[in-house]
């Protein structure tokens, strides 16, 4: 077999462990794997680790919000900032507004992804409005096509109500798609951040308590029965409680089709960052708000269970300017002020330091997190995993490096990064996307457009595939 490039002696990980071998890649695929291998150019891995590109199924890049503002990243400046990180696949969204046909949506976010990305992409559908002209047959259509994920959420402006829920539930199901839920409870939220305005509260701190904990467990417990009643799959975003993954894991141990993710801000910070001088909380503010020690705690229990699957970046980028977080002003109350952080970028790094580095769950449940499990979860089969005949999408860390991150040091369109400060040990040094190096030691070499779209087959009639386990 002739070899285009060879990996040569790194630290191979995959989610059933780790080994030193060559990679040997062919045609921008994985070949094989053994010692010795031999092709027209070659690598030097020795001294790192080499995982599989990182999948990051929750990102939000050229959407339009509920509020009508626009992302600050396009797909060009996003998946740039991606793969700095150490990414190489996402799954954005495709953002239905009110009365669109769905499918002029999909075409509409197509066209961005096609003209933008230089990793390798997908999205989900988000169902706004099940009353446009041509809803469900155009949502049939579309996942069809391959477009096998959907996003309905309980809250917002573009909120469904439970039968409209159970009615994408059961589509979704009958055609072959995975649903994503933003689950928070849109009474408690309303009748929260009443209260706190009649009160004059109305700071970037006082967003953590306008979303109570109560809003997200009893959001999450409802679309566990939803799904479990449809038995429809499920996946409920950017868990942030301890109660919530509690009602996941009693979910699943009821047979529920359900599975969950959480994000490294509910991991790696509490409701402390919102509380800054002037706006400059806003900076942190995303929903559901960051919480306490005690549901960090929880939430990486719950990941070392199996009861969470996933960890994503939920990346929602506004920079902090008149452009985003400060478009309704320096003084703008909290409802005023666009919900999302920068994530991409800082995802990986932040998870390979405290799970390889600092050894909290390891190597293997690092790469099956951040990689094999969304790529198996959101039926990316080519993704996720170091294995002759997956994509040669590849992440070469240095174990040893180490990394402060300054105040503007990502390469996404916001301009600033939320974590600020935090060091970090193990860097990825290179990325290769389908065997072509697209960073190298700190220089972007990708392509914007070269990325591709991921077409999916059909979800939920794999059911061995839906365990989000270790394999
Ligand atoms: N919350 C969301 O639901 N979406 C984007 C960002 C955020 O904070
Ligand atoms: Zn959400
Ligand atoms: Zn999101």
């Amino acid at each position: 077999m002739t070899l285009d490039l060879v990996i040569r002696g790194g630290l191979v990980a995959t989610a059933a462990g780790e080994t030193v071998t060559d990679i040997g890649i062919a045609g921008g695929r994985i070949m094989a794997l053994g010692q010795g291998l031999a092709g027209a150019a070659t690598i030097d891995a020795h001294g790192l680790i080499v995982t599989p590109g990182g999948v990051d199924p929750h990102c939000h890049i050229e959407q339009m919000s509920g509020m009508g503002l626009m992302n600050a990243d396009t797909f060009e400046t996003a998946t740039r900032s991606a793969a700095m990180g150490g990414t190489t696949s996402l799954i954005s969204f495709a953002a239905q507004a009110k009365g669109q046909p769905l499918g002029d949506a999909a075409a509409d976010y197509a066209a961005r992804g096609a003209r933008g990305a230089a990793v390798d992409w997908a999205f989900h559908l988000i169902l706004a409005d099940p009353g446009a002209p041509g809803f469900e047959a155009d949502l049939a259509t579309l996942i069809g096509q391959g477009h096998r994920s959907l996003k309905v959420f309980t809250t917002y402006n573009i909120g469904l109500d439970d039968g409209q829920i159970l009615r994408a539930l059961t589509i979704a199901r009958d055609h072959g798609a995975l649903t994503c839920i933003h689950a928070e409870n849109d009474a408690i939220i309303a009748d929260a951040r009443a209260r706190l305005l009649a009160e004059g509260r109305t700071r970037p701190i006082d967003h953590a308590a306008s979303r109570p904990r109560e809003a997200e467990i009893e959001a999450v417990a409802r679309m566990c029965r939803l799904a479990e009643a449809a038995q429809a799959p499920v996946m409920i975003f950017h868990i942030s409680t301890a109660e919530a993954a509690a009602e996941v894991r009693a979910a699943r141990a009821r047979g529920a089709p359900v599975w969950a993710e959480t994000c490294p801000h509910y991991l790696f910070q509490t409701e402390e960052v919102l509380d800054r001088p002037g706006l400059e909380g806003a900076k942190w503010m995303c929903s559901p708000p960051q919480r306490t020690e005690t549901d960090q705690d929880a939430l990486w229990a719950a990941l070392a269970l199996g009861d969470l699957q996933v960890i994503s970046s939920d990346h929602a980028p506004y920079r902090y300017d008149e452009t985003g977080k400060l478009s309704a002003g320096p003084d703008a109350p909290f409802p005023a002020i666009a919900n999302g952080m920068p994530g991409l970028e800082v995802r990986l790094p932040l998870l390979f330091d405290a799970m390889v580095s600092r050894g909290r769950l390891g190597l293997a449940r690092f790469v099956e997190m951040t990689a094999t499990a969304p790529a198996r979860l959101y039926g990316l089969d080519t993704k996720g995993a170091i294995a002759p005949g997956k994509d040669a999408d590849l992440v070469l860390w240095d174990p040893d490096r180490t990394h402060t991150y300054g105040a503007n040091d990502l390469h996404d369109n916001v301009g600033y990064n939320p974590f600020e400060g935090t060091k970090i040990t193990g860097w990825p040094v290179r990325v290769l996307l389908r065997g072509e190096t697209i960073v190298a030691d700190g220089d972007y070499l990708g392509t914007p457009g070269a990325g591709r779209w991921l077409p999916r087959a059909a979800i939920g009639t794999r059911p061995a595939d839906l365990t989000g386990r270790p394999a």
